[in-house]
């Protein structure tokens, strides 16, 4: 991995002296620098830095400064910043670390003190790194199905309180699908359930290419999934649902299950409306429909 350090001092024998030593062992193979505050905060924003070792006393912007200004970016929060020190006294450090320094080198630096200080935080910022890679994984595995790799239904009924909310404080209509495959346990009797589940996934993408950016689909339970599309009044929830059944019905299965035709039934309901006015009848009123399709002979539309 390629890696940039960012040396910021107002002396230039010591800029170098510092790039010599850092050069020497090796950990980066890119090397900025600059003479003050603001010009180094200026190359931050141009290149994307993996550490900064920080003069305090410079003209135009000393390193507190330097320090306060980058700290208060989001993408600067985890950039370790060494200060390089000629005072030791405590209040300068203290000061330092309450403005975001990681650590401190004192002037006359040693040059092994100042590598075991820089590969120290290197290391920390790469165990960091991994830690929020890894949070942001488990997170999208909380939230999704891992079979069709639509949003699972813990997801679902979060964004339903926040849509339903919103929806609620703006007057804007908010529309639920409930959508379920018809005779679905046919086609595991058919084809077997592992081909019964590449049904479902087929049907998952055909769901997901429907969508617009600011709708949801999640697979609700085993063979039903449902649609969450806000701003959208039920006309339109209707015609979505509509185009849905009719791709679906037209789909053209391939490999084992060519020939195979699947069919779905949809219910449909939108908040606000007169049964509607509250999450629970939403779901309610869309779930009934959905019977209501099934009960009027299936592969269809109900409201
Ligand atoms: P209908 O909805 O039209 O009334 O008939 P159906 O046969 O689709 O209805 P039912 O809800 O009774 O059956 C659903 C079947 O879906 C039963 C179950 O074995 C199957 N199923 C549920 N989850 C999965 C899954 O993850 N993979 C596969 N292959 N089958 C599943
Ligand atoms: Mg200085
Ligand atoms: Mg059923
Ligand atoms: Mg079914
Ligand atoms: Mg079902």
């Amino acid at each position: 991995m390629k890696k940039t350090v960012l040396v910021i001092d107002d002396s230039d024998t010591l800029r170098e002296e510092i790039l010599r030593t850092l050069k020497g062992v090796s950990l980066f193979d890119t090397y900025l620098e600059a003479a003050d505050g603001l010009d180094g905060f200026k190359v931050l924003l141009n290149n994307r830095v993996d550490l900064v070792l920080c003069d305090l006393e410079m003209p135009r912007m000393d390193g507190f400064r330097f320090l306060t200004m980058m700290r208060a970016r989001e993408e600067f929060q985890d950039l370790p910043v060494i200060i390089l020190t000629g005072r030791e006294d405590r209040d300068t450090k203290i000061r330092g670390l309450e403005q975001g320094a990681s650590d401190f080198v004192t002037k006359p630096f040693d040059t092994g003190e100042l590598v075991a200080r820089v590969r120290v935080q290197l290391k920390m910022k790469g165990l960091q790194d991994e830690l929020k890679r890894s949070n942001e994984m488990l997170r999208t595995l909380s939230i999704t199905d891992p079979l069709t790799h639509l949003h699972n239904r813990r997801h679902l009924m979060e964004m339903v309180d926040k849509e339903f909310q919103r929806s609620s404080r703006k007057g804007a209509p908010l529309s639920l699908v409930i959508l379920d495959i018809d005779y679905f346990k046919k086609i595991n009797d058919t084809y077997g359930h592992q081909e019964g589940d590449r049904v479902l996934t087929i049907l998952a993408d055909i769901v997901r290419r429907r969508l617009r950016s600011y709708d949801l689909a999640a697979r609700y339970g085993g063979e039903e999934f449902v649609l969450l599309l806000p701003e959208t009044p039920v006309h339109e929830a209707l015609s979505i649902a509509e185009r849905l059944r009719l791709e679906v019905q037209e789909h053209v299965f391939e490999g084992s299950l060519t020939g195979l035709v699947i069919t779905i039934s949809l219910g449909v309901a939108t908040y606000p409306s007169s049964r509607v006015e509250s999450i629970d009848s939403l779901f309610r009123q869309a779930d009934e429909a959905l019977y209501r399709a099934k009960q009027g002979g299936r592969n269809r539309v109900e409201l």
